[in-house]
């Protein structure tokens, strides 16, 4: 079965809306493979991100990740990497279509809720990274 990696952000979870995003992935058809509620330190954030390494707002989106509790899963389903992005919608807000994640519950790119892999090479680079 294809796999994602999904994870709420500080911001997700500090507003309460981790069961409704999990809802969310379970309505479209997804099944829950695993899930953890737990604190990122640097050096995981850093690795997360490092493909942003050179851009301006790395330090201050590591800040962010790290600020609190972030939601993690591993959600299966045919085409996972896909359909999960397809739902959380776009990267800025501003962009994100109503009905997906983000057009529906954030209004700023570096608050944009939710994270989700995009492609199946890093899907398995991050599972490894969080589920070890
Ligand atoms: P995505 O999360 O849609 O895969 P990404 O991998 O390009 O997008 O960037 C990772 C995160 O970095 C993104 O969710 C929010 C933050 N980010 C991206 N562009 C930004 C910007 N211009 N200013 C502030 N934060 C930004
Ligand atoms: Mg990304």
């Amino acid at each position: 079965m294809d796999r994602t990696f999904v994870m709420v952000k500080p911001d997700g979870v500090a507003r309460g809306l981790t069961g409704h995003i999990v809802s969310r992935f379970e309505e479209k058809g997804f099944k829950l493979a695993a899930a953890k509620l737990m604190q990122l330190d640097r050096m995981v954030a850093e690795e997360h991100y490092d493909h942003l390494r050179s851009k301006v707002f790395f330090d201050e989106l590591v800040d962010f990740i790290t600020s609190g509790p972030v939601f993690a899963m591993v959600l299966e389903g045919k085409d996972a990497v896909k359909n999960a992005r397809s739902l959380i919608g776009a990267t800025n807000p501003s962009d994100a279509l109503p009905g997906t994640i983000r057009g529906d519950y954030a209004i700023d790119v570096a608050s944009n809720i939710i994270h989700g892999s995009d492609s199946e090479d890093n899907a398995e680079r991050e599972i490894n990274l969080y589920f070890h």
